[in-house]
């Protein structure tokens, strides 16, 4: 009977800490430190004569490694990362931003919005097919094992003004 009294407690807290995770894994926007990163990045400003420094769409992650991290920027007009990390500078048939991963890898993409008026989608066909809805100024973690090979589409799911630019981003897991 102690038995059953110490299974039911150990499944409690199993649950009960499977519920905190799933609170923090939904919960949608967090702000903090999204405008300074933008502003870092040359984000709010800039426009098309800056992006060759500031524009990085084709990231890689080691082989080596059991966790990859990436950073997603979406940006209006005006902006020298517009579209997602300046795919408006690149033939919208052209898959801007690419990234890379190796099987079974942790993948980890922070999106952040340094739109000053306008909310983006970011969805990915089989990893993260339902996407989300990033306001401006604000930043979304998406966290997945890359348990299966392939290549998945990247783009915004959610009608914005710069939408056409925003399609045809890459996963590429290996
Ligand atoms: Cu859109």
């Amino acid at each position: 009977m102690q038995r059953l009294w110490k299974i039911i407690i150990v499944v409690g807290i199993v649950i009960i800490l499977a519920g905190i995770s799933l609170v923090a894994l939904m919960s949608p926007n967090n702000s903090s430190g999204v405008a300074s990163l933008c502003s870092d990045l040359g984000a709010t400003t800039g426009g098309p004569n800056a992006r060759n420094t500031a524009v990085e769409g084709n990231a890689s992650s080691s082989a080596n490694s059991s966790n990859a991290s990436f950073l997603i920027v979406q940006a209006d007009p005006g902006s020298s990362w517009e579209g997602m990390n300046g795919s408006a500078y690149h033939p919208i048939t052209m898959n801007w931003p690419t990234i890379h991963v190796f099987k079974d890898q942790r993948v980890t993409i922070r999106i952040i919005n340094c739109s000053p008026g306008e909310a983006h989608g970011f969805s990915i066909s089989h990893y993260f097919v339902a996407g989300v809805t990033v306001r401006e100024g604000q930043s979304y973690n998406v966290t997945f094992s890359a348990d299966t090979t392939g290549t998945f589409r990247i783009f915004c799911d959610i009608f914005c003004a710069i939408h056409p630019l925003m399609q045809n981003g890459l996963l590429i897991v290996s």
